[in-house]
This record gives C-alpha cells, sequence and structure tokens, in this order.
C-alpha cells in the first residue's frame, strides 16, 4: 500500500498537483488510510429502465443504428481498411464500416436486430454472429445456411436477440478472419447485472504477421509480429479510465491464432461471464490473469480500489512486444550493436525513419557488452509520449509510452477531480464523444 501510494505520488505530481490544488489534500491523506468514497457517490449513471450502461470500446467506434417499426436497424459495411497500428506502421486489413475491428453493436436482450450488410470488398463473405442463438438461415456460413454474399451485394439479417452477454461478429472464413474481420456483439441484459458496475470496456485481441516494408498481413504465416488491443499497438492504446472506487468491467475477445493470457497489475478481478453470457456468482473466484483463448470471450469484475495507472497486457513475452523491423530494415540480419555509442548511433538512425524524436534509453552497465547475451532490453525502449498524446494520457509520466508495446493497455484509476478533468478535456477535444453517459433504448 505504502508503493501504491508512493508511485502515486508521482503520477500525481506529473499531474500538476498545484493545477488541481491535491498535493495537500493528498498528503493528508496519507498520514491516514485513503478514504474511500461510498460507491454509492459514484451511482449518478445508474442505468433508468429500459436503459444500458454502453460498454466502451477504446480506439474503436459504436455503430449507430435506426429504428424500424421496433426493429434497431444497422448498417455494416466489409471493406478494406488502412489501420495505423503504431506512429511508424500503417497495414492494409480488411474491416468494416471502415475500422478495423469493426464497429462495436450494443442492443438488448430481447431486442429484434436487423443488420443490413454490404460487400464492398473484392470477395465473397457472410458475416456470423457467433454464440447467438439465432435461426439457421441467420448463421452467416456460406454454403451451409447461406449463399457467400458477393462483391457489391447485399444480405439481410434479421433476428431476435433474446441472450445477454459478449458476442461478436465475424467473416466466416479463415483468411478475411486473420484480415482483421470481426467486431464486438453486445447483448445487455434487459435486467441489470449485480452488482452494478460504473464503467464497462471491451478489448479485441488480434495478431498480424507483416514482414518488414510490407502493409498486408500474411494471414498464412503462423509467427506474428505484431498484436493488438483494439486495432493498435501500446503505446498508441488508448488508456481505459476509471473513477478511484468505482466497479470496473471488462470484456476481453480473442479470435486469432494464439490464447492470450491477459493479465490486471495491481488489483484482484472474477470472471463474470464467457462467451456464452453472464456466470453464476458461485463460479466466480479471485484472480488476475485470465486467459482468453481463440474464439472465446471474458468478462471481468474488480473495484479499482487503488489509485494509479495499472498495466493490462498479454503476458506471453512476445506480445508484448512490436516489430522494429521495418525501422531497422537492412540491419535487421543482426541483432542491436553492442555497445552504447554504436547503438545509439543506430537508434538515432531509425529516430530519422520516424517523425517523432524518442528517448535515450535506460542506463546500461559499463562494461554491457561483456556480458553474454547483452543486449535484451537495453536499446528497445522508444518514448514517444508527445506523438500518441490524448486526453487520457494527461499526467502521466515523462517517458511512460517506452514502457508501453504490443498488446497492452492501462487503466488509470484516479481520484475524481483528475477523472472529472480528463473527462472535461475529452468533452472539450470531441464534445459527442463524451463516454459516460446511456444510451436511450
Ligand atoms: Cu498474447
Amino acid at each position: 500500500m505504502i508503493g501504491t501510494r508512493r508511485r502515486f505520488f508521482q503520477d500525481a505530481a506529473v499531474f500538476g498537483a498545484g493545477l488541481f490544488g491535491l498535493s495537500k489534500s493528498l498528503q493528508a491523506q496519507d498520514e491516514k488510510s485513503m478514504p474511500m468514497r461510498p460507491r454509492e457517490a459514484h451511482r449518478a449513471h445508474t442505468p433508468a429502465p429500459g436503459t444500458f450502461l454502453p460498454m466502451v470500446t477504446p480506439d474503436v467506434a459504436d455503430l449507430p443504428h435506426e429504428t424500424d417499426g421496433g426493429v434497431k436497424v444497422f448498417h455494416l459495411v466489409g471493406e478494406p481498411v488502412k489501420r495505423k497500428i503504431a506512429p511508424f506502421k500503417t497495414i492494409d486489413v480488411w474491416g468494416y464500416n471502415g475500422s478495423c475491428p469493426g464497429p462495436t453493436i450494443q442492443v438488448q436482450q430481447g431486442d429484434r436486430v436487423r443488420v443490413v450488410f454490404e460487400n464492398r470488398l473484392p470477395e465473397s463473405t457472410s458475416l456470423h454472429w457467433h454464440g447467438l442463438e439465432i435461426p439457421i438461415e441467420q448463421d452467416g456460413v456460406p454454403y451451409i445456411s447461406q449463399k457467400p454474399v458477393a462483391p457489391g451485394e447485399k444480405y439481410v439479417y434479421e433476428f431476435t436477440v433474446h441472450q445477454e452477454g459478449t458476442f461478436f461478429y465475424h467473416a466466416h472464413s479463415a483468411m478475411q478472419e486473420m484480415m482483421g474481420q470481426i467486431g464486438f456483439f453486445v447483448a445487455h441484459p434487459q435486467k441489470d447485472y449485480r452488482p452494478r458496475v460504473d464503467h464497462d470496456y471491451g478489448l479485441i485481441l488480434q495478431e498480424w504477421a507483416v514482414l518488414p516494408s510490407n502493409t498486408i498481413p500474411n494471414t498464412a504465416a503462423m509467427e506474428f509480429n505484431w498484436l493488438t488491443f483494439n486495432g493498435v499497438s501500446a503505446p498508441m492504446t488508448t488508456p481505459l479510465l476509471a473513477r478511484l472506487g468505482s466497479r470496473v468491467r471488462l470484456r476481453i475477445l480473442n479470435l486469432g491464432m494464439d490464447h492470450h493470457p491477459v493479465h490486471l497489475h495491481g488489483h484482484q478481478f472474477v470472471v463474470t461471464g464467457t462467451e456464452g453470457g453472464r456466470a453464476p456468482e458461485s463460479t466466480w473466484y479471485p484472480m488476475n490473469t485470465v486467459l482468453v483463448g481463440v474464439a472465446q470471450a471474458r468478462a471481468v469484475e474488480f473495484e479499482a480500489k487503488y489509485p494509479g495507472a495499472w498495466m493490462i497486457h498479454c503476458h506471453l513475452p512476445h506480445h508484448m512486444m512490436n516489430s522494429m523491423m521495418d525501422l531497422l530494415r537492412d540491419r535487421q540480419i543482426e541483432t542491436a550493436d553492442q555497445t552504447d555509442v554504436k547503438a545509439m548511433s543506430q537508434m538515432e538512425s531509425l529516430a530519422k525513419s520516424v517523425p517523432f524524436e524518442h528517448v535515450h534509453h535506460a542506463p546500461i552497465a559499463q562494461d554491457a557488452e561483456k556480458v553474454p547475451g547483452f543486449p535484451q532490453d537495453a536499446f528497445m525502449e522508444m518514448g514517444m509520449d508527445e506523438v500518441v498524446e490524448k486526453p487520457e494520457t494527461h499526467g502521466l509520466p515523462k517517458n511512460w509510452s517506452a514502457g508501453m508495446m504490443g498488446m497492452m493497455t492501462m487503466i488509470r484509476v484516479l481520484p475524481d477531480k483528475e477523472y472529472d478533468a480528463i473527462m472535461l478535456k475529452k468533452k472539450a477535444a470531441s464534445p459527442s464523444a463524451l463516454e459516460e453517459h446511456h444510451h436511450e433504448s
């Protein structure tokens, strides 16, 4: 707890404690135990009957809908998409409505849903509704339940959602899936889950094999060098925000070639749901790493009790890295140079090929090159705070981005003042994008 607080002070200090007049009150709090506001104080956003607290999918938009005689009508377009997955890497993928992964669809249990699908891909495709108990003719499997949707054609899916939970839509063709054709389909329960949450976030896990100097994923490859949450690699992933003392739900969805053990720092969570819906409370037990297998979804919930910027990441070591092969170019056949001077000049030439400066790496020993195995992480860290700056990163410690790579994001557990300040910045940056309100059902 002491360590937690010390860490938080560093965070608060760069946040500009003076600006919010925080430092004094925080010091006072440190003398006693960190006071916790009663949970009810945060319940200003408790959904009214017939409405729901929408899930937020960072870096991916929601798909809007219109209503036609009580049917929720969505328009989904399958098409090629350019996705900037890192400040120095944009790839050619396939997605929906200009987004990869596709936009998030949110409905409520009991809804009648119509999805007007248009295929703007160069080949035939279809839409499968993963986990939904719907009539066979809506199942979206080419030749089995429908004719493939040819390029330029439309196809209308319509069904009633009698389930609740975290589902998804995807093309039912393996290579198209690996090109990125997936999106969330969340069915909120008719009666809110208990305990209620204050924040609901979604992450889609994807992996890409992109050869150096290429932009098109190799969907036949079995080894992956780019790993993304919601279509971006850290540090481009937008941090999740939570009020101190709030309850958070995180839904994690995987449709790739690998299983991903997703780990949360500093808090224990319980798995409250799978790709099949809500799990009974009797099955919940504390953990902090959840294995999200291929074609699975896991919903976890936790009390955001400890202030700070807490990592959420896949724990496979090679999934916590970004590929620098494009930057290294012809040097990729060598390992990084083993002297500080040579490595720095190498990093300098890397820096020239990207439109930003990166920070000097962390210190190394004077005789580092004499140690077998050196270097490992020594020259890997590239701070790029300014390039990935957004309201959600406001107040993070300097060079925070240097330690963020691959399938990685963070949840920032913030006291009210900092939380509200960031929400104001978000509102100023994009007035319509303020996420803390509800859909009318
Ligand atoms: Cu992983």
